[in-house]
């Protein structure tokens, strides 16, 4: 009998661990050796819902939801880290990324501060992320005087998928925005 519940007890232990057992069987090809965390908000930023359509608009989101942001858009470079960003007053901002050891490819918006109408839409890329702990922020730059707070919507997809899109108030400080991290697929 004591044996009976012993064999029981073993294979209720090996249903309940078959789906770690099926990766290290299937592990996943290529370079797709990494993980990415759940992107985790900063605190006062509000996470927006997606809205989809049919073809990218070019708008600074993933506005078709392909898991990019502004794939194919002029001048904009896809990568395993693209952001958006997207605001409507007379500021300049930007995107500064930690680790600062990683290069964001991409430039500031060309901005005439006179004209507050003018839309503001900026992109950045990584072309392949390594292993860490990445954190995304928006700052002023000097090249407007600034509003004292300015809304920006920040779109933030990683290894093409959409970690979010964000609305963020930014004032004279840098604004936190995200935070996410990657590592070593096990
Ligand atoms: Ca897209």
């Amino acid at each position: 009998m004591k044996r009976r519940i012993g064999l029981f007890a073993l294979l209720a232990l090996g249903c309940g661990a078959s789906t770690p057992i099926e990766r290290d069987v299937a592990p996943a090809p290529g370079p797709a050796t990494l993980d990415v965390s759940e992107a985790t908000p900063a605190d006062g930023v509000t996470v927006m819902p997606s809205v989809c359509f049919e073809q990218e608009r070019c708008d600074a989101l993933d506005s078709d939801c392909d898991g990019h942001v502004d794939e194919g858009c002029p001048s904009v470079a896809s990568g395993e880290l693209e952001i958006g960003l997207a605001w409507n007053d007379d500021s300049s901002l930007t995107i500064a990324l930690e680790p600062t050891s990683v290069e964001l490819a991409g430039d500031d918006p060309e901005v005439d501060c006179g004209d507050a109408m003018q839309p503001r839409r900026a992109r950045w890329s990584v072309p392949a992320l390594a292993p860490g702990d990445y954190r995304i922020r928006v700052a002023r730059t000097d090249a407007c005087e600034a509003a004292e707070h300015t809304q920006a919507s920040v779109a933030v997809a990683v290894r093409g998928r959409l970690a979010g899109t964000y609305n963020v108030t930014v004032g004279a400080e840098p604004a936190d925005v995200v935070s996410f991290s990657v590592t070593e697929a096990r």
